[in-house]
């Protein structure tokens, strides 16, 4: 399919290490993938749901054991240690080479191997990069035709000369033991081996569109970002672009497909993406934003008509369910999708009712499902410039430091806001409830370099960014003493973000805080909403004796990097301590 002697020479070296019996070029023609769906169905690797009900979509159970990303066994492979950072697993490239290697070898031996180019963003569009993953599971080539552009466009974007990142992957004996999940940034290089579930295969999203992003963003002068990206209209129809990067459990999916409350008629919310945003300047000198993927990885259980009406919808056809449980009807169910079915079969294919005692979805279950499904999708998700952004948003889910929302006194402060975010656990992940986790930029797993030179590359851009988009916090998270949540969250969110909007266009006041810019309650609308400005008040307040707690734990964090952390950073931490008194 190509002449590319970069992927040639690098195709023969991989194939004399995994010993396909064959090789197959994916071209991204229906034809052919229709041919995988089937061979997929016969080999029971994928099961043929409701065509009715559910037309094109399939049911897929990974190993009991390979149901999610594994941050233990996920490693940076730079030459010098302290390029990885105190936040990665490290492993010198040479030793990883070689490790890994011998788990390569013959690993392919009696399979196929499948050769799928995919561009990561849109054809043509100077955002956009090209890789090509190696692997022997027809799981993983459906699931990356759905959550990238496959085929032959993308053997024409690399043209005769073009890099990419080489991405390999091996099924194997799906050991955890020996699962790896190793990023090579400085050989723009993935290898993978014993797992096949989505994070740890679908080698353009975590792998490459953010660790490998990132360190080339960091040398390429532009960012890769965990980011959801949404198109809020008002009703003169006049639309800004946020982009905003929550840890998980705060509602980020929700929040890029957000349906505005009745009380905000005439508001809309585009989704542009709904997990990574690569960012760069405009020549206008604002900051555009892409979203490089073309499908949705989202997680199923708690996605009803209710929580998130869009992203059920975009899951109707042309859906991969991984791991959810299987109705007697041939149709998919979690929990929290609706009343639970009599009867069904679980994600580990066992017998199941709502009395087996164990949950018939895995809390992790996916739905992959075309981008272009979605009811709200933004007119711009495939403009190959990006779009604009106003504001940039971090949030977190707090029960009583952060109010429900602040700005940050400028670009660099606003980069202290990031570095700094952090969640509260819940009872979802297991653990101790309300512990402080930090997760600057929620990147902490995705960053594929030194974490302090992150930092320090954010200080930079800010730099060369002429109109920087403002930067804000949000937590929908606040409660009170009783732990009762005291914000309504979800389409309600839209009422927060009309005030991001209006600071953007220098349309709403603010009072000058020690943390930052906070909106003067009277200006939240808070119309049809069951809240009184008593509440709102509360939810707005900083509370400086929690604050200079916070302090303690930023230092602790910030510790880690030593030599690492920039000046920068270390001066706006001066900045909130003297604010603080
Ligand atoms: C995801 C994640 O799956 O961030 O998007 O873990
Ligand atoms: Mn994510």
């Amino acid at each position: 399919m190509t002449n590319n002697k970069k992927v040639l020479t690098w195709l023969d070296e991989m194939t004399k290490l995994c010993q396909p019996d064959n090789i197959v070029w994916i071209d991204g023609s229906q034809a052919q993938l229709d041919a995988l769906r089937k061979e997929s169905v016969e080999s029971g690797e994928m099961i043929e749901l409701n065509q009715e009900k559910l037309p094109g979509c399939y049911l897929h159970r990974t190993a009991e054991n390979d149901v999610a990303r594994v941050e233990n066994r996920t490693f940076i492979c730079t030459s010098k240690e302290e390029d990885a950072g105190p936040t990665n697993n490290w492993m010198a490239p040479a030793d990883a080479y070689a490790k890994l290697s011998k788990l390569y070898d013959g690993s392919m031996k009696g399979r196929t191997m499948y050769v799928i180019p995919f561009i990561m963003g849109v054809k043509g569009s100077p955002f956009s990069k090209v890789g090509i993953e190696l692997t022997d599971s027809i799981y993983v080539v459906l699931n990356m035709d759905i959550m990238t552009r496959v085929g032959k466009d993308a053997i024409e974007e690399l043209g005769e000369d073009g890099d990419f990142t080489k991405c390999l992957h091996a099924k194997k004996d799906v050991d955890p033991e020996e699962r790896y999940i190793v990023q090579f940034p400085e050989d723009n290089t993935i290898w993978s081996i014993n797992s096949a579930y989505g994070g740890n295969v679908l080698l353009g999203k975590k792998c490459l569109a953010l660790r490998i992003a990132s360190y080339l963003g960091k040398q390429e002068g532009w960012m890769a970002e965990h980011m959801l990206i949404l198109g809020l209209e008002n009703p003169q129809g006049e639309v800004h672009y946020i982009a905003a990067a929550f840890p998980s459990a705060c509602g980020k999916t929700n929040l890029a497909m957000l349906i505005p409350p009745k009380a905000l008629e005439g508001y809309k919310v585009w989704t542009v993406g709904d997990d990574i945003a690569w960012l760069r300047i405009g020549e206008d000198g604002r900051l555009w934003a892409m979203n490089p993927e073309n499908g949705f990885f989202g997680v199923a259980p708690g996605t009803s008509e209710k929580t998130n009406y869009n992203a059920l919808a975009t899951t109707k056809k042309n859906t991969i369910f991984t791991n959810v449980l299987l109705t007697d009807e041939k149709t998919v169910w979690w929990e929290g999708l609706s009343e639970a079915p009599a009867h069904g079969t679980d994600w580990l294919g066992n017998e199941w009712t709502p009395d087996s005692g164990i949950k018939g979805a895995h809390p992790n279950s996916r739905f992959t499902a075309p981008a272009r499904q979605c009811p709200c999708i933004s007119s711009e998700f495939e403009n190959k410039n990006g779009v604009p952004l106003s504001a940039i948003v971090f949030g977190g889910r707090r029960a009583k430091t952060a109010p429900l929302v602040y700005q940050s006194y400028d670009w660099n402060h606003g980069v202290f806001i990031g570095a700094t975010m952090a969640s509260e656990t819940t009872a979802a992940a297991a653990g101790a409830v309300g512990v402080v986790r930090r997760d600057p930029m929620a990147m902490l797993p995705f960053c594929g370099y030194n974490m302090g030179d992150y930092f320090a590359h954010w200080l930079e851009m800010g730099k060369k960014i002429p109109n920087p988009p403002k930067i804000f916090h949000v937590n929908w998270f606040r409660q009170d003493e009783n732990k009762k949540f005291l914000w309504p969250g979800f389409g309600d969110n839209l009422r927060v973000l009309n005030w991001i909007v209006d600071r953007c266009e220098g349309k709403a006041d603010a009072v000058e805080t020690a943390i930052g810019y906070l909106p003067k309650p009277e200006d939240i609308n808070i119309d049809a909403l069951d809240i009184d400005m008593d509440t709102l008040k509360e939810i707005l307040t900083v509370d400086k004796e929690i604050w200079k707690e916070e302090l303690k734990g930023i230092k602790e964090f910030f510790d880690k990097f030593g030599s690492k952390l920039p000046e920068g950073i270390k001066e706006q931490y001066n900045n909130l301590e003297a604010r603080l008194g």
